[in-house]
Formats: C-alpha cells, sequence, structure tokens
C-alpha cells in the first residue's frame, strides 16, 4: 500500500494553512485517512528545529546553517512521519517542503541549486511529493495578511527582494514540471480559493484511487 504525498506551498500569508484543513475537510468526507502536517517541523525535535530557524536572533544565521537546518529537520520528518504515513496508506497533506528550501534558501538566499539538489537527493532518496498546490499572490498581499497577525518571525523580517524572489522561484519551478504542480490564485477571497480546491478534488480522487 502507498499512500499520497501532497505538498502545499505558497509565499508567507498565502493561505496554505487555512485551506489544508478545508482540504483536509474534503477528503476526509470521502472516507480517506489523511494526515496534516508541516515542515520546518512536524515532529516534535523538528519542531525543536523549526523554533531555532523562525526565531529573530542577534547572531546572524550563516545560509548554509539555514540550508543544513532545514534538511536536518526534513530528515526527522520523513523516517518519524511522512514515510510511515505513506507506507499506511495515507494522504499526506503537508504545509511546505522540498520546494520551499528552494524558494527561500535558493531563491532567496541565493544558495546554489545544485547544492540543494545533493541535499535533497541524499535526504529524500528520490521520494518527492506527487502533487504540489502553489497558492500564489503578490509578496505585498501576503505580507500584509502575516503582518496582521503580530510580531514577524524571522523569515518575515526580510525585504520585499528577498521575497519576489522566492514567488518568482515557486511559479519558474512550476512552469518547469506543470504536471506535479497547480497553481492557485491566492490573492481571490478564500471562498473562491476554496471553490478552486473544490475543482481540483476530482483529479486528487482520482490521483489517490492510484
Ligand atoms: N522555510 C520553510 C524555508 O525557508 N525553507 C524551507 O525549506 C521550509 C520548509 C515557515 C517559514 O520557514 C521558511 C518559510 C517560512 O518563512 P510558516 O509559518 O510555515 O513558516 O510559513 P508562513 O508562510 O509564514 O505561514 P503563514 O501562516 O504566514 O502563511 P499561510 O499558512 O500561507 O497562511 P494562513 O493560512 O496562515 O493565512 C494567513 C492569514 O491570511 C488569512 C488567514 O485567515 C490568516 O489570517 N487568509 C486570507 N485572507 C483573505 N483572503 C484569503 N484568500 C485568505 N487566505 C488566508
Amino acid at each position: 500500500m502507498s499512500g499520497l504525498f501532497i505538498t502545499l506551498e505558497g509565499p508567507e500569508g498565502a493561505g496554505k494553512s487555512t485551506n489544508r484543513e478545508y482540504l483536509a475537510e474534503r477528503l476526509r468526507e470521502q472516507g480517506i485517512d489523511v494526515l496534516l502536517t508541516r515542515e520546518p517541523g512536524g515532529t516534535p525535535l523538528a519542531e525543536r528545529v523549526r523554533e531555532l530557524l523562525l526565531a529573530p536572533s542577534d547572531e546572524p544565521m550563516a545560509a548554509d546553517t539555514e540550508l543544513l537546518l532545514v534538511f536536518a529537520a526534513r530528515a526527522q520528518h520523513l523516517a518519524q512521519v511522512i514515510r510511515p504515513a505513506l507506507a499506511r496508506g495515507c494522504v499526506v497533506l503537508c504545509d511546505r517542503f522540498t520546494d520551499a528550501t528552494y524558494a527561500y534558501q535558493g531563491g532567496g538566499r541565493g544558495l546554489s541549486e545544485t547544492r540543494i539538489a545533493a541535499l535533497e537527493d541524499f535526504v529524500q532518496g528520490g521520494l518527492c511529493p506527487d502533487l504540489t498546490l502553489v497558492f500564489d499572490l503578490p509578496v505585498e498581499v501576503g505580507l500584509a495578511r502575516a503582518a496582521a497577525r503580530g510580531r514577524l518571525d524571522r523569515f518575515e523580517q526580510e525585504d520585499r527582494r528577498f521575497f519576489e524572489a522566492v514567488r518568482q522561484t515557486y511559479l519558474r519551478r512550476a512552469s518547469q514540471q506543470p504536471q506535479r504542480y497547480r497553481i492557485l490564485d491566492a490573492a481571490q477571497s478564500l471562498s473562491q480559493v476554496q471553490q478552486a480546491l473544490d475543482a481540483l478534488l476530482p483529479e486528487l480522487l482520482e490521483l489517490q484511487r492510484g
């Protein structure tokens, strides 16, 4: 038995967490076993690494340190949660995964994609999402949503250029592999985004049936 691995991606404030819950409900209504998780995080140890990554600090974090922490958390998450859930036949809905590393550490920080790909291969050994939903929206709309929640984390304190590069990296990757990605217009109202997810549901169910 092998499940289905779906990731939700996009810039800050795109609505990934909100829509992950919505999608999980729609799938559960169909009697499907769904596991909700997120990155960085998803296990107690990986959540501790998340705290290191997100907490603003006086000591600047080197870009390579950030990259290695992201993949260290991912290795733990894959071993403890994602691989076992897929082996049980679950649909895994994961809020961010390695596309975020290409977008933030690659696009945002300017680290080489070759280096990211080497770590991806080392940590994932060929495991890749079956489908990736990219919640796309203009940078300023997403940042305004994130800011409305209050205190900004270490990434949210980056400048506009950083987030433009993040957004463009997602869009470029999606255009390079259209079979794996679906782009949703996340600047629309929540009900419009959820209608777009409803329209995707038959395709997800088809994938889940294999
Ligand atoms: N990171 C992560 C890396 O650098 N490398 C990596 O490899 C990985 C995996 C994680 C950070 O780590 C970085 C990227 C991130 O900066 P996070 O908290 O998981 O941080 O990610 P964020 O994007 O910061 O999460 P957010 O909570 O900000 O965004 P979401 O989940 O996209 O948005 P959500 O659902 O919480 O919604 C935000 C607000 O907008 C409203 C919601 O109600 C909420 O208030 N909203 C809408 N409002 C109007 N219209 C809509 N359509 C709306 N949709 C949502």
